[in-house]
């Protein structure tokens, strides 16, 4: 108890104004980050707490904001698979963070400790990282004084991407038994993967040059540490890495990276897009992809999330037709309110696949397709992944194959089992997927883009006092309160064709945000405009 109040005193939290608490969100605790210092110290507590519950099992902390501002930060727990924090952890988190003294943070980790049965003599473990934002390095010292303090074996492989931090945890974790999952290095994660992508290939040539924009975050310098570890002549790999300035903070995300792609629907400014050129961005941490070209005639097309997933989803299943095991394996695609519902229609109508809705936020996604042997999960924004099953891989391994091309189809699905993070959506894992699966069907970006045809779309985000007046059901896709608000977005929708709309609280920010769908891009704009008119 000495030990935690001295070191906390080093680390107070800012006290927020009255009736407002810090919530461990979506995406953790995520804010300015001169606010982060004491939560980051707390998480740390959290974090030791966690190990010794999951019988000293390695814990992770990511210090990451993502796609935000370079001002911002934040800190987020990583489970002992690689997946995200149990929810009903995230109540414990909020607890820790809030508790207004020193004395009083004591009283609830020691009162965590006691409910929950944790031995407080046992060995902790925790692995950490961050992105290269300069306020995660004092974030990190503050994390490490909270596990000094709780005697807690602290593990620091400083810069890392997202995805490469919830690898680690669960390659730290597997190491030694039957269910290793590679080596807990950086080293061996571009190993693992640049193993898994040429078994993938199978001798196969990518489709043209690709520009990878990395936001100036922290993909740059890794993706072009891994381009080391990729043979390039034998595939035809020809990738341009631009925006990868980490050197000048203020950049970071600066009219680039997948996150404006995405919401401005445009290519970044710089460098200037070349018209034909296949490109991709990844944002500030490299969890998520968008892909896009700007056409000579028709201008910019994007490839967003959906397109990935149902890319994804169209390969794969053909995959385990070849391999004899589309009546063993169960494949599913999960989604948010916002994929397009031109993407829903063809994955359920075209590739006969179930497609199921969840809440906005990896952590939904990732819980429902866990659920399949086969489980594609991706958001709108490009964060997303493909999970296989323990099932799933011991058929792939085990299955006799009667002929060259089952093998070929088997051996195919194993590589990409082994190529594809199974930890948590990975832009460089994807990017290397989607350029497997381009290279197997012999696509071009316009060739993926003809499969179905998305319907315009408009997102707007909207001020209100009180986000959490609102409230959602089925998915977010119902409004039950405000009371009588659902009925008027009813009333909006019926005067559009081919129309759809709801309205959310952000989870990130205190905002609503509006989705529309409809026929044509005015009618679009029109309905998500008298939506926002109707919750503000
Ligand atoms: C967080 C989520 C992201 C989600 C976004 C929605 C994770 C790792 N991140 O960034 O998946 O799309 O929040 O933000 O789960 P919003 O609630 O403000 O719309
Ligand atoms: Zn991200």
């Amino acid at each position: 108890d000495q030990a935690i109040l001295a070191a906390s005193a080093k680390h107070p939290v800012v006290p927020l104004e009255k009736g407002r608490i810090y919530t461990y969100g979506t995406a953790g605790f995520r804010m300015k980050a001169d606010l982060l210092d004491g939560i980051t110290f707390r998480v740390g507590l959290l974090a030791s707490l966690r190990s010794r519950k999951q019988n000293s099992r390695a814990i992770g902390v990511m210090i990451t904001a993502s796609h935000n501002p370079a001002a911002d930060n934040g800190v987020k727990i990583v489970d002992p698979l690689g997946d995200m924090l149990e929810q009903e952890w995230e109540h414990y988190a909020t607890a820790l963070v809030n508790a207004p003294s020193d004395e009083k943070l004591v009283e609830v980790y020691n009162r965590l400790a006691a409910d929950l049965k944790i031995d407080l003599t046992a060995p902790a473990k925790v692995v950490y990282g961050r992105d290269t934002r300069p306020s995660g390095h004092t974030l990190i010292a503050a994390l490490a004084d909270a596990l000094d303090a709780t005697n807690t074996e602290a593990v620091d492989f400083k810069i890392l991407t997202t995805p490469q931090l919830h690898y680690l945890v669960r390659a730290t974790n597997s190491e030694g038994t039957p269910l290793a999952y590679g080596t807990p290095s950086e080293v061996g994660y571009y190993e693992k993967l640049a193993e898994a992508f040429g078994r993938a290939m199978r001798g196969r040539k990518i489709n043209g040059p690709l520009v990878v924009d990395c936001a100036n975050g922290v993909g740059g310098p890794k993706l072009n540490e891994f381009l080391k570890y990729l043979p390039k002549e034998k595939y035809n790999l020809d990738i341009t890495v631009v925006n990868d300035d980490v050197l000048r903070p203020e950049i970071l995300n600066l009219d680039c990276g997948a996150d404006f792609v995405k919401t401005r629907q445009r290519a970044p400014p710089h460098p200037k897009p070349q018209p034909g050129v296949r490109s991709c961005s990844l944002d500030g941490d490299a969890d998520r992809l968008i892909y896009y070209w700007v056409d000579p005639d028709s201008g910019f097309v994007m490839l967003d999330g959906d397109r990935i997933s149902s890319l994804a989803a169209s390969f794969i299943g053909d995959l385990v037709e070849s391999a004899g095991l589309r009546d063993e394996l169960r494949i599913g695609v999960v989604q948010t309110a916002y994929a397009n519902g031109a993407s829903t229609t063809y994955i359920t109508q075209h590739l006969k696949l179930p497609v199921i809705c969840t809440p906005t936020g990896v952590k939904h996604l990732h819980h429902v397709a866990q659920g399949y042997d086969i489980g594609v999960y991706f958001e709108a924004n490009g964060h997303g992944t493909v999970l296989f099953s323990p099932d799933a891989l011991q058929a792939f391994r085990k299955t006799q194959p009667q002929s060259p091309a089952q093998k070929e189809a088997l051996d195919t699905l194993a590589a990409l089992a082994d190529l594809i993070n199974q930890t948590v959506g990975d832009a460089i894992s994807d990017m290397l997927m989607v350029e497997v699966i381009l290279a197997h069907k012999k696509w071009t970006l316009r060739d993926w883009a003809m499969t179905y045809t998305d319907l315009p779309n408009r997102l707007v985000r909207v001020e209100v006092g009180n986000k959490d007046l609102f409230q959602t059901t089925d998915a977010e896709r119902r409004l039950l309160r405000p009371e009588g608000a659902q009925e008027e977005i009813d009333q909006a929708v019926r005067k559009y064709k081919e129309a759809r709309a709801f309205a959310r609280a952000s989870g990130t920010e205190n905002a609503c945000r509006v989705y529309a769908e409809a026929a044509t891009r005015s009618e679009a704009n029109e309905l998500a405009e008298r939506v926002a008119r109707i919750i503000e």
